[in-house]
């Protein structure tokens, strides 16, 4: 039996832009239940984690902004995220800053033993308080999971690395800190930017990506940041870059990853209703999600 189950995760504290704590509601809004329920045998939506709305606060050893509070609240989304793949469903998380990547994946990682993951961002999200420009713990959720980074963040589940480098694909960057771009040479993650898109074409980035992970993982998690695609497609996000993946490019992407039935578990995040137009990344959000479940146009 296919079955799905959703979870909502109104996490704002991994970065500065109050509003994308109602990314689940949003998401939600724009209509998922309907359009996924036929898609599956079986779907329940288990609600939201209680997140909270405390005062910020930086920590005054790291710098990392609201670290406690970020590395708490991911414990909790990787037990849930633990007990649905326990349950034999497909866990689909609703964000919430990118922080709660690291929550996710903590829940995942420990049901394979060669976990892939696909970060279709704008950002590489592998910065450590160290290269960080921000302090903004939703830029450094890849990191943690490498095991890189504040221990709070790298041990949420009580195990470090929960993925490894060459099981790692980055989809759509074009906004890299310098630390991050010398992490990715060190390690040799493969990357494709909005460069490789654009030569290659979308579905040649995906049959390539799907190639690069198929043989060597046994499940393949999809951590999909709106702010991949284009701020004209997307643009309640809080950190927008232009030049980005189009709604269509990223439709066929959807499209072909399910075609390749690799994808085992998922997240949409930084969806920011208040900076959106009339809920529109939200709606495209739920669009991509009814490609990547398999929806047919015909
Ligand atoms: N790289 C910047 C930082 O670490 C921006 C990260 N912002 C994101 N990541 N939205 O996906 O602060
Ligand atoms: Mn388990
Ligand atoms: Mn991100
Ligand atoms: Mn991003």
């Amino acid at each position: 039996m296919k079955k799905l189950s959703i979870i909502g995760m109104p996490m704002d504290l991994g970065q500065t832009r109050r509003g994308v704590d109602m990314g689940p509601s949003a998401i939600r809004y724009a209509g998922i239940n309907e359009r996924l329920a036929v898609l599956f045998d079986w779907i329940e939506d288990l609600g939201d984690i209680t997140v909270g709305r405390p005062e910020v606060k930086i920590d005054p050893n790291s710098n990392l902004r609201n670290l406690e509070l970020v590395a708490e609240k991911n414990s909790l989304l990787a037990e849930e995220v633990d007990k649905i793949i326990e349950s034999g469903s497909f866990p689909l998380v609703l964000g919430g800053d990118h922080s709660i990547a690291i929550g996710t994946l903590a829940g995942v990682s420990k049901h394979y033993k060669n976990l892939g993951v696909i970060w279709y961002d704008a950002h590489g999200d592998l910065n450590t308080a160290e290269t960080s420009p921000s302090g903004n713990i939703h830029g450094m959720p890849l990191a943690a999971s490498l095991g890189l980074g504040h221990e709070k963040l790298t041990q949420i589940g009580g195990y470090s690395p929960k993925i490894k480098p060459k099981n790692i694909v980055i989809i759509g960057a074009r906004s890299l800190d310098d630390g991050e771009k010398d992490l990715i040479k060190k390690m040799g993650i493969k990357v494709f930017t909005m460069h490789e898109i654009d030569r290659l074409g979308m579905a040649a980035v995906i049959e390539e990506t799907v190639q690069h992970l198929k043989e060597k993982t046994d499940g393949v998690h999809l951590s999909l940041d709106l702010d991949g695609l284009d701020p004209t497609d997307a643009p309640g996000v809080g950190t927008p870059v232009i030049g980005g993946i189009s709604y269509r490019e990223s439709h066929l992407a959807m499209e072909m990853l399910a075609e390749a039935k690799i994808i085992t578990s998922a997240e949409f995040v930084e969806v920011n209703p208040i900076l959106d137009e009339k809920n529109k990344t939200a709606f495209v959000a739920v669009a991509l999600m009814g490609s990547l479940f398999g929806e047919k146009l015909l």
